[in-house]
């Protein structure tokens, strides 16, 4: 064949130019503002440089190690200006202020690809953006033979909400640390920027607390139906955040009180009111435990607990559960909030719990999390009425452990199916009475782990559902429909299969 002229059709790579597998127009979350340009296409080859400045080195380096697996090239991390060679150039400060600390902005030519925020923050989220342009084989984890085209044109983009989360629940089922870090590279390229992290329940405890060393020794031993159970040494505790921080998320520790303390009462029998330790327990009931409200030692364990968690904690929430406390009463749970409220901002944290601390009137500052099936909560509308930011987590459009139809083989039911459609269409400042726009913090996505074993289950129940939790959380209003994303969200499952994410094929979207 040697010599025949190269036309489209003889010419693979002449094809791949001329069809980039997306356009800026097809990533998820939706750009502000996207303007494709299919004459503006850059390709990345073995000369091309990551040009950046000092603040911009670490994403400059973590997008290095993104790209060079698949591509093989060099792309080394460059500063300053290195004359004529095609360059991914990531610059810091003089933005714009439109795009905000989140935001960036972003254009590609033929010449090369200028990415632009104010902080390495932004920066990171626009990388998360470029890596969309490029062909899905750039996620595989051996050199491919192939060209590299980046889809051109210009977005300019930042986002609607600044809390955009998801929720792991590590105390039905414990995760390891590595498994903890899966789901945070899988998160953080939806431009998620929270990881709350549900350290303890009835069946484990999964947090080592050094004043109160049984909590993690004999309470992390447990988790349901009997699987091994495990906890987090302070260490990996602290190398989970850092980890966590590298990808621009921000770790939110949950200790769930008064109630989901069962680990805690067999661990230590002075948390009984009548001293006895409980047993340990296994199943997936939920209300039945309660911390005892009036004995000073359980104030002292929360103390200690709060100050020691605090202290490896850089971000600002902490969030002290609150829900479903059924063997509290009203009375003891308004006693045990007035005392807890006050050891958290002695701390220098911010609560966040579930939406049942609403109704004990907390700080303004402090952000309860709806999780309710309707769209009336007085508690919460009386919340937000203070000035307290809601959080959203409504469990019938949120609840990533919720199945998708009747048949599914993990997850629960009680609020409901919630097939993609149903987890995408909604939004989170009309959801709720007296809970608008200005009242809300943002979106996040709990993933309760009663049923829930392995990284392939979390990885089932969270694909295809999460990218839609973080459009919701980034996107304008006006920018989304249903019938739009689900031809993006269609587009981004080749990743999903390079990255060996196992998710699950709704028919309700024709993936690629
Ligand atoms: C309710 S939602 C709970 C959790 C369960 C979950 C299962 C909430 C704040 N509490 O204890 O794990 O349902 O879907």
């Amino acid at each position: 064949t040697f010599g025949l002229p190269a036309t489209a059709s003889a010419d693979p790579a002449a094809a791949q130019r001329a069809k980039p597998e997306r356009t800026v127009s097809d990533v998820v979350p939706a750009p502000v503002e996207a303007k494709p340009d299919p004459r503006a296409d850059f390709r990345l080859n073995p000369a091309t440089v990551i040009r950046t400045d000092r603040d911009g080195k670490q994403v400059a380096d973590y997008l290095a190690g993104l790209l060079r697996p698949a591509t093989g090239y060099r792309l080394p991390v460059v500063s300053g200006h290195r004359g004529g060679r095609p360059a991914i150039s990531l610059e810091t400060g003089h933005a714009g202020g439109r795009v905000g600390t989140e935001g960036y902005q972003l254009k590609v030519s033929p010449g090369g690809v200028t990415l632009k925020a104010n902080t390495d923050k932004g920066l990171f989220l626009g990388v998360q953006t470029l890596r969309q342009l490029l062909p899905s084989a750039i996620d595989a984890k051996t050199v491919q033979h192939r060209s590299w085209v980046i889809s051109g044109g210009t977005v300019l983009d930042y986002p609607r909400f600044g809390y955009r989360g998801a929720m792991l629940d590590v105390a039905r089922h414990f995760f390891t640390p590595a498994q903890v870090k899966l789901y945070i590279d899988q998160i953080a390229q939806y431009k998620i920027n929270t990881l709350h992290l549900h350290l303890t329940d009835d069946q484990g405890w999964r947090i080592e607390i050094k004043s109160w060393p049984k909590l993690a020794t004999v309470g992390g031993q447990t988790a349901v139906g009997g699987a091994p159970g495990g906890y987090y040494t302070q260490e990996q505790y602290k190398d989970l955040v850092r980890y966590a921080a590298s990808r621009h998320i921000t770790i939110v520790p949950e200790i769930d009180m008064p109630g989901h303390t069962n680990a805690a009462q067999h661990s230590y029998a002075e948390l009984n009111c009548d001293g006895v330790a409980v047993p340990p327990r296994t199943d997936i009931e939920v209300g039945y435990s309660s911390l005892c409200i009036n004995k000073d030692i359980t104030y002292k364990f929360v103390d200690d607990v709060i100050r020691e968690l605090s202290a490896i904690t850089p971000g600002k929430y902490l969030n002290i559960g609150g829900d479903e406390a059924h063997s509290t009463t009203p009375a003891d749970y308004q006693t045990f909030a007035t005392k807890v409220h006050p050891i958290v901002t002695k701390y220098g944290k911010t609560i966040t719990g579930w939406h049942d601390i609403a109704k004990t009137k907390p700080p303004v500052s402090a952000v309860p999390q709806f999780w309710g099936t309707t769209g009336t909560d007085a508690h919460v509308a009386e919340a937000a009425a203070r000035g307290n930011k809601i959080l959203m987590s409504p469990a019938n459009k949120a609840y990533l452990d919720m199945k998708y139809h009747p048949q599914t083989r993990l997850g629960q039911d009680w609020a409901g199916l919630i097939e993609v459609k149903t987890g995408y269409d909604w939004d989170p400042a009309t959801y709720l009475q007296g809970v608008t726009e200005q009242n809300v913090a943002g979106v996040e996505a709990p993933l309760w782990s009663e049923t829930l074993v392995t990284s392939d289950d979390i990885e089932f129940m969270a694909f295809p559902r999460l990218p839609g939790y973080a459009e919701i959380g980034w996107s304008p209003k006006a920018s989304r429909t249903w019938d739009a994303y689900r031809l993006r969200l269609a587009k981004q499952s080749p990743r999903w299969v390079q990255q060996g994410i196992d998710f699950y094929r709704s028919t309700q979207v024709d993936w690629k």
